[in-house]
């Protein structure tokens, strides 16, 4: 086996994005495409030599090729281990939870996330550090400016790597340990959460479905709510992960997630639903006849954390991303804890974590999680809910209800407008972007704008800072609309439009949410001109 030293070329468009870099298959399947980033990232963190490495994906087209050559990379830049989950598989929380546990010095996770799979779809690869989260933007940065100078790459050349049986075998100098994806993350989630009275729930009636949506979180959903939990066979639905998700598009909402939610509006409902993402980061909860957002999902598993052993003590801080309603912090007022409002995406949350600030962080697009992990964690907060519905022995309905009444109800909406022209979307933010300074005490469809700004971020903890992260207009504590562009999209642009109200009144709190947040849809339309300059009316 000898080390080959490749000469190459930057290759364009190699940036990293709110979760790694995400690229058509296709384009990451090209000669070098993979090889570039992964030394630049080898690079960037480097030396590698010596190191061991966590290697896992979300089992997607390319998931084994792309490992079978990044472990080959390892080897060649002298990486003394490499541990990969059996079949290349491991779901992005549970590969942060391998790289803590193990104590090991990073990681790379292979994932597009909610992205959909395939030969035609989208393929991903991002680094995570030590402590076990995704990249902070320093490094990430690193890796961009090596991809613009790369002048080699190195590799092994080598037959692959069995990932079919748990055990260790060697690659050159490099030894690489298969293991079983799910039992580190199952002990883990078993030290949280009180297993016996989840199980005794299940065992009096309990029902619950479970729509793995054939990527990467059905065989530890299979595991540990049928395996150890006792929910009947069944209950996890589309639970084998398959390249290219079913042709399906692994993004557990109420649009992806169809099925599940005509199952859970239907009669005969079970008392949960639930369905995560690609990579098993992302959660849907929805009750019988419930759909919870993600923003209030967090508020009230920040509120009721308490009742899962592993938070008995209570929490120091609750983190959301600046999209994320203000549900959270009405909850963290409420327990004297302080909250913090960072950019979107989950690397701004690991500083939080790391220095014991926020015990639990979310974000509007589907992601709760805690200190345990350093990314978000699907299962997590699937059980989590679980664990609350069996302590108190409320249904989805009840809890909603009970938390909107305590702490009012934020009515949360998002307008995604996918795949529009890059320009005019960009020309949008600009125009909005230039008006800011001007807008604060204008009134539009009755509402007051307090506050207009540029999201922009100090990191409490290390300092560093994030700009242009989103425009913000702020209505007093009644209404907010942000204005983002998608930072993981591959094609075009994504403008998204998030939008919320505040309804103190329990009396009021029982409104179809589109219809609670049409003035602010209508001040959004009317500040940005996004029917005329995006040519879309929905
Ligand atoms: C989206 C979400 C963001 C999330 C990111 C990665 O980013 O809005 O909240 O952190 O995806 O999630 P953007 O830039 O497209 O809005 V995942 O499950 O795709 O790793
Ligand atoms: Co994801």
């Amino acid at each position: 086996m000898t080390v080959k030293t490749v000469t190459t070329t930057p290759i364009e468009g190699q940036k990293p994005g709110t979760s790694g870099l995400r690229a058509k298959t296709r384009v990451f399947m090209q000669p070098g495409y993979l090889e570039n980033f992964v030394q630049s990232i080898f690079d960037a963190v480097g030396p590698v030599a010596g190191k061991t490495l966590v290697v896992g994906g979300d089992g997607r087209f390319f998931n084994r090729r792309a490992i079978q050559t990044i472990l080959k990379m390892a080897a060649a830049n002298g990486a003394a281990r490499a541990v990969v989950g059996r079949e290349g598989l491991l779901s992005t929380p549970a590969a942060s939870a391998v790289i803590r546990h193990l104590r090991t010095d990073g990681g790379l996770i292979l994932s597009a996330s909610h992205n959909p799979g395939g030969e035609d779809g989208d393929f991903g690869l991002k680094y995570n550090i030590p402590a076990g989260g995704p990249a902070p933007e320093g490094v990430t940065g690193a890796i961009h400016a090596n991809t613009l100078k790369i002048t080699e790459y190195r590799i092994l050349e080598a037959g692959d790597v069995d990932l079919s049986a748990l055990g260790e075998s060697r690659l050159g100098g490099m030894a690489v340990e298969v293991i079983d994806p799910v039992a580190i993350y199952a002990d883990l989630m078993r030290s949280l959460f009180d297993f016996d009275a989840i199980r005794a729930h299940f065992a009096a009636g309990f029902r619950m479905r479970f729509d793995a949506m054939h990527a990467v979180t059905g065989p530890y959903a299979r595991a540990i709510l049928e395996g150890e939990l006792g929910a009947p066979a069944g209950t996890v639905i589309n639970a084998a992960p398959l390249p290219d998700f079913g042709g399906g598009h692994p993004d557990p909402n109420p649009v992806y997630a169809a099925d599940l939610m005509a199952e859970m509006f239907g009669p005969d409902a079970p008392d949960l639903g639930a369905a995560s993402d690609g990579d098993g980061d992302r959660n849907m909860i929805v009750g019988r006849g419930a759909y919870v957002t993600p923003s209030d999902s967090l508020a009230v598993l920040a509120a009721n954390i308490h009742l899962a052993p592993g938070y008995s003590g209570g929490i120091t801080g609750i983190a959301r991303s600046m999209p994320t309603s203000r549900a959270a912090d009405r909850v963290a007022a409420r327990l004297g804890v302080p909250s913090y409002e960072t950019p979107t995406g989950w690397k701004f949350f690991g500083t939080l974590l790391d220095a014991g600030r926020a015990t639990i962080c979310g974000e509007e697009s589907a992601g709760t999680g805690s200190n345990h992990v350093r990314e978000k964690d699907g299962l997590w907060a699937v059980l989590l809910w679980l664990n609350i519905m069996a302590a108190t022995g409320r249904s989805v309905a009840e809890i909603l209800a009970d938390h909107w009444a305590a702490h009012g109800r934020d009515y949360y909406s998002r307008h995604d407008y996918e795949g529009v022209d890059k320009a005019a979307a960009e020309g949008l933010m600009d125009d909005l972007r230039a008006r800011l300074a001007s807008l604060p005490g204008s009134e539009i469809e009755g509402l007051t704008i307090t506050e207009a700004d540029d999201f922009a971020y100090t990191d409490p903890v290390d300092g560093s800072v994030a700009t242009s992260q989103g425009i913000r207009l702020i209505f007093g504590d009644t209404a907010r609309a942000v204005f983002r562009l998608s930072g993981t999209g591959t094609v075009g642009a994504t403008l998204r439009v998030y939008l919320e109200r505040f309804e103190p009144d329990p009396a009021r709190q029982g409104e179809e949410p589109q219809a609670a947040l049409a003035p602010v849809i209508a001040a959004a339309h009317t500040l940005a001109g996004i029917r005329t300059r995006l040519g879309r009316e929905a």
